[in-house]
């Protein structure tokens, strides 16, 4: 069944030091490539990209923000670009001990900038692909983990590891509430449709008992080619009723 309202979107914003490798997570998950040559310092104040997530059928719009990582642009960025972002992703490049001892400035960063909660805050350390250069162990990023009570995960977006897992970590809790809410409602709405399409068997057995399923409040499109939507009112629910009854007083136009 088609949703008749677009699914909601999901606004991420990435922070850490410049030079981190954010607009290549960004671009890896969004573009699926790799630029070995990104300048840095060159996220600036349009650096987003948008893509989408697919879970369970649901299609959901991403909107990824990059965060500035010096001061300087930090100063001049539209923090009205990721006031309402729900998750955030903090960046430590594996390779740079500086970029580990900031992530407490980046948290408050982020605390500040967005109304993001703290539990749906993901530390990804980059650049795991450089084994022979990292400085920042598995047990400092799992020390970051127990530090900020949040979730952490090593990705390289040069080799294309970890990179879709992360953004699905951080999505998940967002998201799949999200999608059970959407599955209950579109069963309820294709169990009316299909009942109510059966509407004439019921009522030409007056005393007929009615089906659970037919709950109060269930949104009602009569098969009689208009399409139009109903409510079922309470007196319905699993109860007997007689045939004239249903027409006039048990469903009200919506
Ligand atoms: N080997 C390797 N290099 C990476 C990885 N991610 C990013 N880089 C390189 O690191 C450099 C900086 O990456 P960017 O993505 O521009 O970093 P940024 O955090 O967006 O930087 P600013 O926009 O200046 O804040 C680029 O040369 C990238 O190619 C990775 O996973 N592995
Ligand atoms: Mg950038």
């Amino acid at each position: 069944m088609q949703r008749s309202n677009p699914n909601p979107k999901v606004k991420i914003a990435v922070f850490g030091n410049t030079g981190t490798g954010k607009t290549s997570l960004i671009n890896r998950y969004c573009k699926k490539r790799f630029n070995q040559h990104q300048r840095q310092s060159d996220t600036t104040q349009s650096d987003y990209e948008t893509c989408s997530l697919v879970q369970d059928g649901y299609t959901f719009p991403l909107e990824i923000w990059g965060v500035p990582g010096t001061s300087q642009a930090l100063a001049s960025f539209s923090r009205e670009n990721i006031r309402n972002a729900q998750c955030c992703i903090i960046v430590v490049d594996l390779t740079n001990s500086h970029s580990f001892e900031t992530v407490s400035f980046w948290v408050q960063k982020a605390k500040n900038l967005t109304y993001a909660n703290q539990d749906s805050f993901l530390i990804v350390g980059s650049r795991s692909d450089m084994a022979k250069s990292r400085v920042v162990t598995p047990e400092d990023m799992q020390a970051l983990a127990t530090k900020f009570n949040c979730k952490v995960i090593e990705t390289s977006a040069k080799d294309d590891v970890n990179v879709k897992d992360a953004f699905l970590m951080l999505t998940d809790p967002l998201i799949k509430p999200l999608v059970t809410k959407f599955q209950e409602q579109d069963r309820r709405e294709s169990q009316a449709t299909l009942i109510v399409s059966n509407i004439k068997n019921y009522i030409s057995n007056p005393g007929t008992k009615f089906p659970s399923t037919w709950f109060s409040g269930s949104k009602i499109i009569l098969d009689n080619g208009e399409k139009k939507q109903y409510q079922m009112l309470s007196p319905c629910n699993g109860k007997k009723l007689k045939r004239l009854k249903v027409k006039s007083n048990h469903f009200v136009p919506l």
